[in-house]
């Protein structure tokens, strides 16, 4: 009794802080990150799969952090649907970015009104938040999911998202508003690869895309070819593209028919982020996000990545 007293004392004093290896939340089922580096930390922003029915039960998001990438501290859930008056449901994968000490976090929700998915903003002052709706109604609603937002070395910013199209709009300086209408990215085969067995979906695109720059080139990390999704990558040499198929990251491999990428750099490594079914009772609905540590080949490309568990 003692000692279980003890640990519980423990546990109460620091109820936040765990030790992970992967999947890097191991008490609750995890899906969708979306790293953020930000004054010596990553921030892991995540939804949060509730049951382990036959669909998505997903009605917040959670925040988490680390200064060593392994050690990881549990802030909560800072965002819910109830954030956003007008949402209903599925609080499905979103992407945060820092601006002038502003955090946006965009999230695809379903709109009440409409019953369509859309794209929200949250907002706050901390990348723990809380956050509040910046909009009081959607930024963006075209049925699509997946937001990835990217802000250029010009200060141009640009919001990425799409299922079963890829579109982008250039956000205005406040990340809440945009500029011109959505466009769509052109899905063709030498830019996104070929899907073989579906004539309405030639490429390799599904969903999730997560733009970077690094040394001069633009990268597009994708969920690829549903289902099960692996991970692929396409490059151009600007934001908006032209894109060239690159190939894959991640292998088809783990219980999730679906997978989410997430890259970073950190203290001088470069991290993926992904998610699988790893935890007991994973499945596609019951999902854990993880990470692996790798390094670029020496021409830019990216390395094939596998899942330590599955
Ligand atoms: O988590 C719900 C949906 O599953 C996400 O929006 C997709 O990226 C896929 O991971």
């Amino acid at each position: 009794i003692a000692w279980i007293a003890s640990v519980v004392c423990v546990l109460a004093l620091f109820p936040a802080v765990a030790k992970a290896d992967n999947p890097i939340v191991q008490h609750i089922y995890t899906a969708d990150p979306a790293p953020l580096v930000h004054n010596g930390r990553v921030y892991l922003y995540t939804g949060h799969d509730e049951d382990g029915s036959t669909n998505f039960t997903m009605r917040e998001w959670r925040v988490w952090s680390s200064a060593d990438m392994v050690n990881w501290t549990d802030h909560g859930s800072p965002m819910s649907l109830a954030t956003f008056s007008w949402a209903s449901s599925n609080a499905w994968a979103g992407h945060t970015i820092a601006r002038n000490g502003t955090f946006y976090w965009y999230v695809p929700v379903t709109n009440r009104t409409t019953g369509r998915m859309a794209i929200g903003v949250g907002v706050s002052d901390s990348p723990t938040g809380p956050f509040r709706d910046a909009l009081g109604r959607p930024l963006v609603e075209n049925g699509e999911i997946d937001p990835a937002a990217f802000i250029d070395d010009t200060g141009q910013a640009y919001l990425y998202w799409g299922n079963p199209n890829l579109w982008y709009v250039r956000l205005n300086a406040d990340m809440i508003s945009f500029s011109g209408s959505p466009t769509q990215i052109p899905l063709t085969t030498a830019g996104f690869g070929t899907r073989t067995g579906n004539p309405s979906r030639p490429t390799l695109y599904e969903e999730a895309p997560w733009v970077y720059k690094r040394n001069g080139l633009y990268y597009n990390v994708f969920a690829a070819e549903c289902c099960s999704e692996f991970i692929a990558y396409s490059t151009a040499p600007g934001p908006t593209g032209p894109w060239t198929y690159r190939g894959t990251i991640m292998p088809r491999q783990g219980r999730s028919f679906t997978n989410h990428p997430g890259i970073i750099d950190f203290k001088g490594s470069s991290y993926f982020f992904y998610h699988n079914g790893a935890l007991p009772g994973g499945s596609g609905f019951t999902r854990s996000v993880a990470v692996e540590r790798f390094t670029y080949n020496a021409n830019g490309t990216i390395p094939t990545i596998n899942m330590t568990t599955a």
